[in-house]
């Protein structure tokens, strides 16, 4: 039967006095500006959530961790925690010289003594720890695309834990979680990891783990990084809060993780269980496809449902946390009741409904069932998913010169303007460059930054709930790219390709351009002298010739409707 070891589990903080004399001292250090994933893993270093690391992970360790689970001196960690840099800061840096690590304000954090400067090989990470090298995984991408190419290992000096200011009082550090376990003489307790909303499923399936274990209930959600795409943290504590008043009183607790998953499958499980360990529990629960980044690059699950209960019991005794695993809950009908899916009795109907139709529902404003879930997490949820019609959106025209964008865009504005619901900004070519880009031209660099600019602007306004039209050519595919995932993150994106052939625009010429772009008179003309990729598969392509500015607009406000971006009533 194991107990609780709540003594309290070393820090890698000095104490407050020094700390103010080392954060003058570091003012004259190199610093680095720590990214918001190394953020989160500083703070689970320095406040013993990583034990027993004591830094940075120096290229013995790392190398160790990668290709066996463990440190160099044969200790169980699976993750490589590392702090990845840019070559340029890099060539600055060697070791032996400390770093003062500070966050996005500038705050000194920490100081990293150096003791090993490395260039991984990065793919072998990618195989080794998150099982292939494919860029679907979002930790590979990470690793690829966001991450330096130069790691940086030491010991940490903690100064300063880094601040938040959201929910302050459900965050806890290990020892502040192990006291709060004394206090109350819990010496047995569960925990359960999550990153997404707790419907009925989860709070049967938690309660069932704390009966069985006989252990009290910590529910110990990650606040830090989740999978892109995953409900933001502050509506899911919101979520949590109103499923905590659903467990028998006194029974069980929350606290809030910052922590930045890497969605490592079997290695993130054991990874999660050395961190709730450290963190004061005997139990841990390890369901279906815990940490689960879903598909490859090939449509299959990179790891099997069960694999992560399989390498945790591989590593129980070395985690030192014991595991609670736990088969998918699904509801039967005629018990009304939730069983693990292998123990449903014989002949039953089974209802479950998945995270893909949940946000279905969501989108459509659909109904969501109270047998799946609380009425108090829908009503949160539908508050921060409003269905599609009520979201915000970007159109995105692109198009030559002359090939009728503003026109439409401004035929478009006053159509939603009339229809009323949502305000609706228009980011019309000439007028960006006139208020937002009056510095840029037209080369390359220059068209990319001003488009860059009109994703982000047109991103706030579809986050902010309104709609965005913009009308810009913007030429380059891989920059129409960017913006349309910048904007994704918050709602709809509409490209509509106004195709009108070069010849017809020429022949316009409203503004007398082609004329001066052919005498070579203004350089670098789109479609003339500079290049137009047109899109592949834009939501709409519509083509000016013949047709009336009327009817394009009309064509843009049917392909809304079909999108569900428009409300039929
Ligand atoms: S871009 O490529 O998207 O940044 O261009 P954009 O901001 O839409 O600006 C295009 C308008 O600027 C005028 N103009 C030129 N267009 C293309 N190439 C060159 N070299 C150029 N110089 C000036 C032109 O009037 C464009 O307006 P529209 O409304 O597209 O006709």
């Amino acid at each position: 039967m194991s107990l609780s070891n709540l003594s309290p589990i070393p820090e890698l903080y000095v104490s407050p006095e020094s700390a103010q004399k080392l954060k003058v001292e570091a003012g004259d250090l190199p610093s680095w500006d720590l990214t918001p994933r190394q953020i989160c893993d500083l703070e689970l270093l320095m406040n013993g959530g990583f034990n027993p690391l004591k830094g940075f992970l120096g290229q013995a360790d790392y190398d160790s961790v990668v290709e066996t689970m463990r440190l160099a001196d044969g200790t169980l960690w699976p993750m490589p925690i590392t702090l990845d840099v840019s070559e340029e800061f890099a060539a600055k840096i060697e070791p032996g010289q400390d770093i003062a690590l500070r966050d996005q304000e500038g705050v000194i954090l920490a100081i990293l003594s150096v003791s090993d400067k490395w260039a991984p090989n990065k793919a072998r990470e990618a195989e080794k720890v998150f099982g292939a090298d494919d860029l679907a995984h979002p930790a590979v991408n990470y690793l690829h695309h966001t991450a330096g190419k130069v790691y940086l290992g030491g010991p940490v000096t903690g100064i300063q834990q880094p601040v938040h200011y959201d929910f302050r009082a459900r965050r806890d550090t290990p020892n502040e979680l192990r006291a709060y376990f004394r206090k109350l003489g819990w010496r047995r307790i569960v925990a359960f990891q999550t990153r997404n909303p707790l419907h009925r499923a989860h709070q049967e399936l938690t309660f069932r783990a704390a009966r069985e274990a006989q252990a009290n209930l910590l529910i110990h959600p990650v606040v830090g990084m989740t999978k892109p795409g995953d409900v933001d943290h502050f509506t899911r504590v919101r979520c949590y809060e109103a499923v905590l008043d659903k467990y028998p009183q006194a029974t069980t607790t929350m606290s809030l993780l910052n922590l930045a998953m890497r969605m490592a499958g079997p290695r993130e499980a054991v990874w999660h269980g050395i961190i709730r360990r450290n963190h004061g529990c005997t139990h841990f629960i390890v369901g279906r496809d815990h940490a689960g980044p879903g598909k490859n690059s090939q449509g299959q699950d990179f790891y099997g449902p069960y694999d992560a209960q399989e390498l945790f019991k591989q590593y129980a005794g070395e985690i030192g946390i014991e595991m609670v695993d736990f088969k998918q809950m699904v509801y039967v009908q005629e018990k009304a009741q939730y069983f693990p899916v292998d123990e449903v009795p014989e002949g039953s109907t089974v209802l479950d409904i998945s995270g893909t139709e949940l946000r279905r529902r969501l989108r459509e404003g659909l109904d969501i069932p109270d047998w799946f879930s609380f009425p108090e997490v829908v009503t949160e949820l539908r508050r921060t998913s409003p269905p599609r019609a009520h979201q915000g959106f970007t159109v995105f025209f692109t198009g030559l010169s002359g090939s009728g964008k503003s026109t439409i865009a401004n035929a478009l504005m006053v159509k939603l303007m009339e229809m009323g619901g949502r305000p609706v900004t228009l980011l019309d070519g000439d007028v960006v460059r006139k208020h937002l880009s009056s510095e840029l031209g037209f080369s390359k660099e220059h068209r990319d930054i001003n488009i860059r600019r009109i994703g982000y602007v047109a991103s706030e306004i579809t986050k902010n709930g309104g709609i965005a039209i913009c009308a810009p050519i913007a030429p380059y595919i891989a920059t129409r790219r960017a913006v349309r995932e910048m904007v994704e993150a918050y709602g709809a994106f509409c490209e509509v390709h106004v195709a009108t052939p070069i010849e017809e625009c020429e022949r316009r010429d409203r503004k007398g351009l082609y004329k001066l772009a052919r005498e070579g008179k203004i350089k670098e003309f789109t479609g003339i002298s500079d290049p137009y990729e047109a899109p592949e598969m834009p939501e709409l392509r519509v083509d000016t010739t013949g047709i009336d500015v009327d009817n394009c607009a009309h064509q843009v406000i049917l392909k809304l409707e079909q999108m569900g971006l428009i409300a039929g009533n």
